[in-house]
């Protein structure tokens, strides 16, 4: 079964373009609703911990440096099947290959500065919120 909540990151480049509040347009005009929320910036070390998973990949050095370079949002949405649905509204990783009406399409400028993130599953989901949020930060 799937689950109702995600996690995502406005990401640096998006943040400096101004770009929040037109993301979070589009998140609730989808139908997500936001449980938690922050305004942030992630060390090299957390940003690190967070991509843990592409350690292996040859842009993981890359990617820490731009997840440390400047603030974030972070948040939990909430949506029923909220992983897939949202994973669909943020379009693909490449913004050249994302569908229109998408938020990367719309906002990321490349494959590595992509404006937003999204769990890929529920698993992933509970723990990306996990890593930002305390049980009295969640509504
Ligand atoms: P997604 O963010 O769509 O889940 P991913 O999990 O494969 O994509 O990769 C995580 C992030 O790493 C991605 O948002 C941007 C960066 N990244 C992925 N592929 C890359 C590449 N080929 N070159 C540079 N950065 C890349
Ligand atoms: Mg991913």
């Amino acid at each position: 079964m799937s689950g109702n909540r995600t996690f995502t990151m406005i990401k640096p480049d998006a943040v400096k373009a101004n770009n929040i509040g037109n993301i979070l347009q589009m998140i609730n005009a989808a139908g997500f609703k936001i449980v938690a929320m922050k305004y942030t910036k992630l060390s090299k070390d957390l940003a690190g911990a967070f991509y843990e998973v592409h350690k292996e990949r040859p842009f993981y050095g890359e990617l820490v440096d731009f997840m440390s370079s400047g603030s974030i949002i972070a948040a939990i949405l909430e949506k029923d099947n909220a992983v897939e649905d949202f994973r669909k509204l943020i379009g693909a990783t490449n913004p050249a290959e994302a569908e229109e009406g998408t938020i990367r399409k719309k906002y990321a400028s490349s494959v590595g500065e992509n404006a937003v993130h999204g769990s890929d599953s529920d698993e992933n989901a509970k723990i990306e919120g996990d890593f930002f949020f305390s049980m009295s930060e969640r509504f």
